[in-house]
Parts: structure tokens; C-alpha cells; sequence
């Protein structure tokens, strides 16, 4: 080779490795946008719809207290919690990693605000269905989507007390289904089901009481019309990356 074609492969060399590099800080920040990471632990997140939007599977009047009052009230505790502790400036993964270290007010607080964040994502109408990723996945973990959905289903009504049903992507990349009680979530180290959360209901009386009353199992079929299944087959493909 000589000089000068040494130099042109050199340059042609750079620029390909620039490009490769943007492109890939460029999917790293589209992918970071779309998922739970860099939560803000300054800013109460908007709800991303109008209170009626989910009617009438979830009643506006439901929406709003629970976003307004309930959500902003997790959110104002866990800034509170944090204030001048470690875990102010930490990824709230990285603080559910070690909750069972942080105490009451950071793992209530942190997990009402987390969770309801994801809460409000996965919900919405006009979805198509589960990706054929997603669809490939769970028939490998559930055997169907029906026998999915029971299972999320029953860990949803039999969820004693208050608590969240959950769908996450294990550590070993399959998918599993679980329940935790109060905040509690599958980032904490205290969770009985680890893993990445992709799909979740809220199953405290104050997600249904008003259209509902006693009645968690209706309201948990009734949420199967407003999962926004384009989010769970995102929030899929970002967690089995
Ligand atoms: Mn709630």
C-alpha cells in the first residue's frame, strides 16, 4: 500500500468508525427515551392522556385522583425521602437494587412513584396486539396468550390486600409473572419476582373502588381492552436487548 492510499483508508476508516458510533449513541438515546430509565427525581411526569381517555374500562374520575392525588403524592414523599440522601442523584433502578437497605419511606414512596409511572405507559386504546417477538415469547413461557393472560389475570385477583401484578423479562431473558404487595416492585431486591417489568395493574382498591367497588375481578378483565401493547412490545425488545 502506499502513502497515499494509506491516508485515503486511514480517512475512509474514521469516518466509518464515527458513523458506527453515532449511530449507535443515537439508538442508545432513542431506546433510553422509551424506556423507565432516567425517571425524573425533580419533575412529576405528565399524565401522557386525558383523564377520559381509557373510558369506560377506567372512569376518568378514577384517573384523575389517582394520578393527581394518589401518583403526585409518591412522587412528593420520595423527592422528600431521598432529599440529602445517597439516593438523590442515583437511577431509581439502582436504588430498588438495594431497598431493603433504604428504608420505608424510600421503598413505599419510590415504588408508588416508579410504578405508576409504568402504570400510566402500558395503558391505552388502539393497539394492535402483541408483537411476533412478544407472542413467540410467551407461548414459549405460558404455552398461550390465553393461559398468559390467566395467569396474569389470577396473580392480579388473588393478590391479597393491596399490591401490583407484573409481566418482566427475568435476568435469564424469558418472561414470568408475579405479584407484589404495596409499592413493592420486580427491581427490588426484596421482590419474590426479579426481572424487568414490561406489563402491570395496580390492584389497590383506589385504581377501581369508584366504578368497581369490591369488585377487583371485573376491573382486571376490563383492563385487558386498554393495555397499549405497542409500549409492552417496546419496553420487550428494550429488555431483552
Ligand atoms: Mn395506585
Amino acid at each position: 500500500m502506499n502513502r497515499i492510499n494509506f491516508v485515503k483508508t486511514i480517512a475512509l476508516v474514521s469516518v466509518l468508525s464515527f458513523t458506527a458510533l453515532t449511530t449507535m449513541c443515537g439508538q442508545t438515546t432513542n431506546s433510553k427515551t422509551n424506556t423507565m430509565e432516567n425517571l425524573s427525581l425533580t419533575e412529576f411526569p405528565a399524565l401522557p392522556y386525558a383523564y377520559d381517555a381509557l373510558e369506560p374500562y377506567i372512569d376518568a374520575r378514577t384517573m384523575e385522583i389517582h394520578y393527581d392525588r394518589h401518583h403526585r403524592a409518591y412522587f412528593n414523599n420520595f423527592v422528600a425521602a431521598i432529599k440529602g440522601t445517597s439516593y438523590e442523584k442515583m437511577p431509581v433502578e439502582q436504588t430498588f437494587a438495594e431497598i431493603s437497605r433504604a428504608g420505608d419511606a424510600i421503598r413505599n414512596n419510590g415504588g408508588g412513584y416508579y410504578n405508576h409511572v409504568l402504570f400510566w405507559k402500558i395503558l391505552g386504546k388502539g393497539s394492535s396486539g402483541p408483537s411476533a417477538e412478544l407472542s413467540a415469547a410467551i407461548d414459549k413461557a405460558f404455552g398461550s396468550f390465553d393461559k398468559f393472560r390467566e395467569s396474569f389475570s389470577t396473580a392480579a385477583k388473588t393478590r391479597f390486600g393491596s399490591g401490583w401484578a407484573w409481566l418482566v423479562v427475568t435476568p435469564e431473558k424469558t418472561l414470568a409473572v408475579g405479584s407484589t404487595p404495596n409499592q413493592d416492585n420486580p427491581l427490588m431486591d426484596v421482590s419474590p419476582v426479579k426481572g424487568t417489568p414490561i406489563l402491570t395493574i395496580d390492584v389497590w382498591e383506589h385504581a377501581y373502588y369508584l366504578k368497581y367497588q369490591n369488585k377487583r375481578p371485573d376491573y382486571v378483565e376490563a383492563f385487558w381492552n386498554v393495555v397499549n401493547w405497542d409500549v409492552v412490545n417496546q419496553l420487550y425488545r428494550e429488555a431483552v436487548k
